[in-house]
C-alpha cells in the first residue's frame, strides 16, 4: 500500500464521534488511575511523599483559588458535601475534557496528545503547590500521564489505520482483507487484515479501560493513610506532669449531650480537600519571626517538655444558634507559653501566625497565648494521639477563642508577629480578626416539634462561655418567666455545662427558649446575628406539641 491510496482511505475512516471520545475517556482514565495508583504505592512504600495523588492536588489548588463567594455558595448549597461535589465537579471536568481530547485527534492526533501533555503538566504544577512535596513527588503523576498519552496516541493510530466497526466502510470487503497495514507487509504472522486489526483494535480499548478501573480501584484499596496511621499506632503519648482530674460531672441525661465527646463524634472542620498526612518523623516546628531565640522543635523534644491535660471545649464559629459544631475533649499537650518563653518575644509583637502543613494560616492573640490560659500544643486527645482528623501529630487549642483564630490543626510553624502586618486564611476572606466565643446555649431535648405528653418533662442542653465560664442557665416557656435550670457541677471556665429543667408540661402547642449567663455576669444575648464575621446569637428555641 502506497501514501497515494493510503491517505484519502484514513481521512474516510476517522473514528466515529462516540468512539473518539471513548478513546480519549479511556486514555484520561489511564492517566489518572496509573497516576492515583502509583501515588498510593509510592506513599505507602515510602517511594515518595504522601500528598502526590493529581486528583487531590487538583482538588486542594481548587479550593485554594476558589473565589470567597463561590465557597460560600457551595457551603450553603451543599453543606457538609462541599467535597463530595467537587470530587463530582472534578469528574464532570475530567469526562469534558477527555471527550474533547478524543475529539480533537479524530483529525489532529498531536493536538490531542499536546492537550492531554498540558494536563498533566498542569497536575503536576498542583502537586508541587501542595506543601512539603519536591520533584520526585510530581512521578506518579507523569508516569501517569506517560501511560495515558501512549495509549491515547496508540488507539488513535490504530482507529485511523484501521475499519471501524460502526460504519459500512471499505474494511467490511473481503477482497481488502488481504491488504497488508502499513509497514507491515512482508511479515505473513502480523499481516494485519482489516478482521484482526478492527479486533485488535477493540481489544486494546477493552484493556485500556479494564486497566484503568484496575489501576483506579487498586489506588482506593491502598490505605493512603498507612505510614501516618503506622507513626500514629507508634506513639506512647507520656503521662502529663500536670493533671486535671477526670471529670465527673455527666448528668447522664437520655438525648443530652455527653459532658465528654468521644474522638469519632467530635465536630470537624477544616479546609483540607484530603486530610493532611504527615508522619510524628517528619513533623517539625519553626517558632521564629519577632523573638530573640528563633529555634525549631521536632516531636520527640515537644514531648519531652513539660506536658499538660486539659479538658476544654472547642466551638467553630460557624455554628448557628443551636447547632452542634462544638465539642469537649481532654487534651494532652505543652503549653504554648512555654513554646513562646523559650523564643522570647520582641516588644511591639501582638499576634502569633500559625500555618499547617497544608498551608492553612491562624492569626491569634499573642496575649491569649501567654496570659495564663491554658493555650496547648495538642498531642493527646481523650488518652490517644491526635486522630489524623483533628490535626496529627500536633494542634493548638486555645480555651475561649472559636476556632479559626486558635486551633490550627497540623500545626508547624508559629510567627511571633504583629496584626497590621499578616492577614491569616479567614481574617483575609472578611471574618473578623478577634474570635472571643460568645455566651451561648443549646437545646437539646426535646427535639424540634416534637409530640409530648401532659406531665413532667426534661428539657435539656449544653451553655458555654469558654474561659469565663457558665453560671446560669434560664428556660422560659411561651412568654412566660425565665426560670432557673439545674446545671452540671462546674468542671472548669473553659469547659462547657450541662443543664435540665423538669418542665411540667401543659396541653398545647409551646415554644421553649434557652439562655446562658456567664461568670461575668453577661446574659446572652437575644439579638440574632449571622455566624459572619464572629459568630452567631440569639435565642435557641424549640416548638413542641403536648398531648393531653
Ligand atoms: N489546618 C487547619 N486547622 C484548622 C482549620 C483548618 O481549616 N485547617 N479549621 C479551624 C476551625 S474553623 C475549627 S472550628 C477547628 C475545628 O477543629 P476540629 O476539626 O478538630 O473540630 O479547627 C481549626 N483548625
Ligand atoms: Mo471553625
Amino acid at each position: 500500500m502506497d501514501n497515494t491510496t493510503s491517505t484519502p482511505r484514513r481521512s474516510a475512516r476517522r473514528p466515529g464521534l462516540p468512539l473518539a471520545a471513548l478513546i480519549g475517556v479511556v486514555a484520561v482514565g489511564l492517566a489518572l488511575g496509573v497516576a492515583e495508583l502509583l501515588a498510593a504505592l509510592g506513599g505507602w512504600f515510602g517511594w515518595w511523599g504522601v500528598s502526590t495523588s493529581p486528583v487531590v492536588s487538583l482538588g486542594s489548588t481548587f479550593i485554594s483559588l476558589t473565589p470567597e463567594w463561590l465557597k460560600e455558595f457551595a457551603i450553603r448549597t451543599f453543606g457538609q458535601h462541599d467535597k463530595d461535589a467537587l470530587l463530582a465537579g472534578m469528574g464532570i471536568t475530567f469526562l469534558l475534557i477527555a471527550t474533547i481530547v478524543g475529539v480533537i485527534g479524530r483529525s489532529r492526533p498531536r493536538w490531542a496528545a499536546g492537550i492531554l501533555a498540558a494536563g498533566v503538566i498542569a497536575a503536576a504544577i498542583a502537586v508541587l503547590l501542595r506543601p512539603a512535596t519536591g520533584i520526585v513527588d510530581v512521578l506518579p503523576t507523569v508516569l501517569g500521564g506517560a501511560a495515558g498519552i501512549a495509549f491515547l496516541v496508540s488507539a488513535l493510530r490504530r482507529a485511523l489505520n484501521c475499519p471501524l466497526p460502526n460504519a459500512t466502510h471499505p474494511g467490511a470487503d473481503p477482497a481488502e482483507r488481504s491488504t497488508p497495514a502499513d509497514g507491515l507487509a512482508g511479515s505473513p504472522r502480523s499481516a494485519i487484515t482489516p478482521q484482526s486489526n478492527r479486533r485488535g483494535f477493540v481489544r486494546l480499548i477493552g484493556l485500556g479501560a479494564l486497566a484503568a478501573a484496575t489501576a483506579g480501584a487498586l489506588s482506593r484499596w491502598i490505605p493512603s493513610t498507612e505510614q501516618v496511621t503506622a507513626s500514629r499506632a507508634g506513639i506512647v503519648l507520656p503521662t502529663a506532669a500536670d493533671l486535671q482530674p477526670a471529670p465527673t460531672v455527666d448528668l447522664k441525661t437520655p438525648g443530652l449531650t455527653p459532658f465528654l465527646t468521644t474522638n469519632a463524634d467530635f465536630y470537624r472542620v477544616d479546609t483540607a480537600f484530603a486530610v493532611p498526612r504527615i508522619t510524628a518523623q517528619d513533623w517539625r516546628l519553626r517558632v521564629h519571626g519577632m523573638v530573640s531565640h528563633p529555634f525549631e522543635i521536632d516531636f520527640a523534644e515537644l514531648t519531652a517538655m513539660t506536658l499538660v491535660q486539659r479538658t476544654i471545649t472547642l466551638s467553630c464559629v460557624s455554628n448557628e444558634v443551636g447547632g452542634n459544631l462544638n465539642g469537649t475533649a481532654t487534651w494532652v499537650g505543652a503549653r504554648m507559653a512555654d513554646i513562646l518563653g523559650r523564643a522570647r518575644p520582641q516588644p511591639g509583637a501582638d499576634c502569633v501566625l500559625s500555618t499547617s502543613v497544608d498551608s492553612f494560616t491562624v492569626s491569634t492573640p499573642l496575649a491569649a497565648l501567654t496570659d495564663g490560659r491554658d493555650a496547648l500544643l495538642a498531642v493527646g486527645m481523650n488518652g490517644d494521639p491526635l486522630p489524623l482528623e483533628h490535626g496529627f501529630p500536633v494542634r493548638m487549642v486555645v480555651p475561649g477563642l472559636f476556632g479559626y483564630v486558635s486551633a490550627t490543626k497540623w500545626v508547624v510553624d508559629l510567627e511571633v508577629t504583629t496584626f497590621s502586618a499578616v492577614n491569616a486564611y479567614w481574617t483575609k476572606r472578611g471574618w473578623s480578626a478577634n474570635g472571643p466565643i460568645k455566651t451561648e446555649s443549646r437545646i437539646d431535648i426535646p427535639r424540634g416539634f416534637a409530640q409530648l405528653k401532659t406531665g413532667p418533662v426534661p428539657i435539656a442542653g449544653v451553655a458555654w462561655a469558654q474561659h469565663r465560664g457558665i453560671t446560669a442557665v434560664h428556660v422560659q416557656i411561651d412568654d412566660g418567666s425565665w426560670l432557673p435550670a439545674t446545671l452540671s457541677a462546674p468542671f472548669s471556665i473553659d469547659t462547657w455545662r450541662q443543664w435540665v429543667y423538669l418542665w411540667n408540661a401543659t396541653p398545647g402547642e409551646h415554644t421553649i427558649r434557652c439562655r446562658a449567663t456567664d461568670a461575668t455576669g453577661t446574659t446572652q444575648t437575644s439579638a440574632a446575628a449571622p455566624i459572619m464575621p464572629d459568630g452567631a446569637t440569639g435565642y435557641d428555641s424549640r416548638v413542641v406539641t403536648v398531648n393531653p
